[in-house]
């Protein structure tokens, strides 16, 4: 038996269908590939994990073949619920926890009470909740196709629900993606936040009611899940209840699949998990989930493994299109 500890931190991917959770989390393990080099993180994602991803991949990549970039190819629609792991350990040793990401089709939102009820509990459980939105339809045509395609009212209900009775602290992170178009200068990227604000309201007032404001850290982190693409046009040539197809193009005929920001929401995943294990150290938050007693153990048992998570997360970005909303005490890393 390793080190691996018993009870690994859940993170759900949060958003209706086809806003890209598949997409986000392609983007992330390519990311992971690329960059972890340069820490001394090792993240290990498992076999089924890395098998389902390197297809996705090879998918997004394929739609650089062609100029246009349309939401109907590309990845398809996921089939049932699946949970990646991703081992993190000190770079050549075994991984010390496990990141389970949990993935379902975004249908399960509206498919039926019971499907619905699935996906809550996953909220309920989770330590950390991505709440993945179409950036196109958000910002697009004076966000007429927000309500339709990321189905803010559903998603706002289900925390209502899961959050009743909230069992020590939690990281919402609001992941808007297909975003390259709106991040790339400051201005815009101000807009995307105003307009995320706005459509958010009555769920950013849930979180910063007084019985959740201080258990739940709120943190916007758009990432750019294609890269080098940016918004063309809407075509309404679908059936009269589908919403419409949106178009992308590439930013030049050379452009090639090449996600931005993947790293973000791991980085402030990971400054969560060390900020409320030191808490769990210091304070204690009784006798609660199992989650951050291990990770309270296994940070206080390994320097080297909590000084490499420690700079990793210190990495983070908090300007721009980033920003923290509320609960910047609950990312504060003090041992
Ligand atoms: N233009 C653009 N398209 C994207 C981006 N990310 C994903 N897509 C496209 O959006 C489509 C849907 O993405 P998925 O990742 O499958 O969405 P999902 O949320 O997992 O959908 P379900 O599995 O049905 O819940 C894919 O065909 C992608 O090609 C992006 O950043 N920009
Ligand atoms: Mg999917």
């Amino acid at each position: 038996m390793s080190k691996t500890i018993g009870r690994n931190p859940q993170i759900t991917m949060l958003g209706y269908t086809r806003v890209g959770k598949t997409s986000l989390l392609a983007a992330m393990h390519r990311w992971f590939e690329d960059t972890v080099e340069k820490s001394d993180l090792q993240l290990s994602p498992d076999y089924a994990t890395v098998s389902i991803l390197s297809d996705q991949l090879s998918r997004l990549e394929g739609l650089f073949e062609h100029i246009k970039v349309t939401e109907d190819k590309g990845i398809a629609p996921s089939q049932r619920q699946h949970t990646y792991n991703f081992g993190l350990g000190k770079r050549g040793e075994e991984p010390a926890f496990n990141l389970h990401f949990q993935d379902y089709p975004g249908e399960y939102l509206k498919e039926s009470p019971e499907t619905r009820e699935r996906v809550a509990d996953l909220v309920r459980s989770s330590v950390v909740v991505l709440i993945t939105i179409d950036a196109a339809a958000l910002m697009e045509e004076n966000g007429i196709w927000h309500t339709s395609i990321n189905q803010p009212l559903v998603i706002s209900a289900l925390f209502q629900e899961a959050y009743l009775r909230l069992e020590g602290p939690r990281l919402v992170l609001f992941t808007p993606v297909k975003c390259e178009t709106y991040v790339h200068d400051e201005a815009r990227a101000e807009e995307l936040k105003r307009r995320l604000k706005e459509k958010y309201q009555s769920l950013l007032a849930l979180f910063a009611s007084e019985r959740l404001r201080n258990d739940v850290a709120v943190v916007i982190t758009p990432v750019e899940t294609l890269g080098e693409i940016v918004f063309s046009h809407v075509s309404h040539m679908r059936p009269e209840e589908s919403p419409p197809l949106f178009f992308f193009r590439k930013i030049g005929p050379d452009s090639v699949y090449r996600p931005r920001n993947g790293d973000q929401p791991l980085r402030y995943i990971l400054r969560f998990l060390l900020s409320r294990a030191y808490a769990e150290r210091r304070e204690g938050f009784g006798p609660l989930n199992p989650v951050w007693r291990s990770l309270r153990d296994l940070f206080g048992m390994d320097q080297h493994l909590r000084e490499a998570v420690e700079s990793f997360a210190r990495g983070n970005k908090a300007d721009r299109e980033f920003e923290i909303v509320q609960g910047e005490e609950l990312l504060t890393i003090d041992s």
